[in-house]
């Protein structure tokens, strides 16, 4: 069994992982940077070293650094979290040379799983459904003219070495078709150092599903039932849930089994997911995100599996701790994703100090978050600072108590998008459970009805100020909020 993991990641992710070691007995180290001296995660690991400078290039992704860190320390393993290092091959190489075990897939199956491209044909070769396209790189426009009548318009061309919507270009005919090319194969060229593009099928108003694996050094792979991802704004979730209002178990039972067999197929190893398109009752594979997903908690509520400590387990060449017959989906699960950033500001990043900070609680509530009262989040990074995920026994009761627990979430000193989650949690569409991509661009009533909760606030928060005691002032705001929000329940049921 590892004794001692070092987790090359900061924030929510990183407070994450460090409760599952210590639940499992493993000694957690954190490695940070300068900017995060003052982080949740820092004083909450067991020992904590410094990387070094504040821009990640610096820190959070100096793979020589936190690979000499972690050897300094001690450590056995190292957890990458999500984002910096966690799906860089050459990471888990320089881990696998240096003797630390990398808490996720192989070096190999990283490599082959990050080229969209070979991910696509594997996928193929493994017998999944993929989204009609090509299997090969595509270079020359009038190799490019001859796919896309192939396949048939709108086409959409991606860059291999991405993921993720950056520099993906949509194309309605042909006549778009050579300079959409172009300025992928640029944007692929100066974001991932790689020209090599491809082109698919354009599917126009999809849902984005993914499937939760886990495979075991052993040759063993096992789904944990599906995720709906369908709630996004310029490609980043904000709303994820499980199960998914569009899939029915025998659909699940299907894919999910389709699913894993592939991960088996490359011999995949730790947690991983699947994404899929889902348009017109049918799956069509996008790409394998190889790491823990933010979102991976709505999966641990709904299966009561607690995905970091499988990984855990894995990276310790233990077998899965479960088998696929005893994987039930009890109940449903939503999560939020709370950013500090300004709603009334085009969701602009808002770092700052927070003045009060104050998680909901309650039945069926948890909140996976990275800072606290009088901390300041710093500029530098993704401004995700918790994450809010709720359980219910069926979809109603859930989006009651994730309106309940938005309520309920005191945040004094920055701005957040928990005002938009109380809107989206009001609009008949997202209760009804019809989602797709591009659900947030379509429901442009959902900016107004915000800003009109906004102002429904106002009122309240002015006479709240003068209160001086702090903590009397977060109790009071909590208790105002909950009333107003009882009123407005009765308006609408009389
Ligand atoms: C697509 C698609 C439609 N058809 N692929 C965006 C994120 C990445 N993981 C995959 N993405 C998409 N892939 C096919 N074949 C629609 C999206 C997509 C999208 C694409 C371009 C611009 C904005 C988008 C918003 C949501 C989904």
């Amino acid at each position: 069994m590892i004794k001692k993991v070092l987790v090359a990641n900061r924030g929510e992710i990183a407070v994450r992982v460090m409760r599952a070691c210590r639940e499992m007995g493993i000694a957690s180290v954190a490695a940070y940077s300068e900017a995060d001296k003052e982080a949740l995660f820092v004083k909450y690991a067991d020992e904590a070293y410094l990387l070094g400078p504040a821009p990640a290039r610096a820190s959070y992704l100096n793979i020589e650094k936190v690979i000499d860190t972690a050897k300094q320390c001690g450590a056995d393993a190292i957890h990458p979290g999500y984002g910096f290092l966690a799906e860089n091959p050459k990471f888990a190489r320089a881990c696998e040379e240096q003797g630390l075990k990398f808490v996720g897939p192989s070096s190999r199956v990283l490599e082959l799983m990050g080229d969209k491209i070979t991910a696509r044909r594997e996928m193929i070769k493994a017998g999944v459904p993929v989204v009609p396209g090509t299997q090969e790189c595509v270079t020359d426009p009038s190799q490019a003219s001859d796919l896309a009548k192939g396949i048939g318009y709108p086409v959409i061309i991606k860059p291999s070495g991405g993921g993720g919507g950056i520099g993906m270009t949509i194309v309605a005919s042909e006549g778009e078709l050579a300079n959409a090319l172009k300025s992928t194969q640029a944007i692929a060229t100066t974001t991932f150092g790689l020209c090599d593009v491809y082109i698919e099928k354009y599917l126009p108003h999809p849902r984005h599903i993914e499937f939760q694996l886990l495979g075991d050094s052993k040759g063993n792979a096992i789904h944990l039932g599906e995720r709906e991802c369908s709630i996004q704004r310029r490609h980043q979730k904000l709303i994820e849930e499980s199960p998914s209002p569009a899939v029915t178990s025998e659909m699940r039972a299907e894919m999910g089994a389709i699913a894993a067999k592939a991960a088996r197929f490359v011999g995949y190893e730790g947690a991983g997911t699947m994404e899929f398109l889902f348009s017109d009752g049918k799956f069509y594979f996008l790409e394998v995100n190889a790491r823990v997903q933010v979102e991976h908690p709505v999966t641990e509520m709904v299966t009561g599996v607690d995905i970091v400590k499988e990984q855990l387990r894995i990276a310790s060449g233990l077998p899965l701790s479960l088998k696929q017959e005893d994987v039930r989906i009890n109940g449903w699960a939503m999560e939020c994703r709370i950013n500090a950033e300004d709603p009334l500001n085009e969701f602009a990043p808002c770092p700052g100090k927070l003045k009060a900070y104050q998680p909901p609680g309650g039945t069926g509530v948890r909140v996976d978050g990275g800072v606290y009262t009088s901390y300041t989040i710093p500029p530098y990074y993704d401004p995700m600072i918790a994450k809010l995920i709720v359980w219910g026994r069926e979809r109603n009761e859930t989006i009651r108590r994730m309106e309940r627990a938005l309520y309920e979430y005191v945040i004094v000193g920055i701005q957040t998008n928990i005002p938009f989650h109380k809107a989206v949690m009001k609009n008949p569409r997202f209760v009804k459970g019809e989602l797709e991509t591009h659900f947030i661009d379509r429901e442009t009533a959902l900016l107004d009805d915000m800003k009109a909760l906004l102002e429904q606030e106002k009122p309240l928060e002015k006479k709240l100020s003068l209160v001086s005691d702090d903590k009397k002032r977060i109790a009071a705001i909590a208790a105002v909020s909950a009333v107003t929000q009882a009123l407005a329940g009765k308006r609408a049921t009389s």
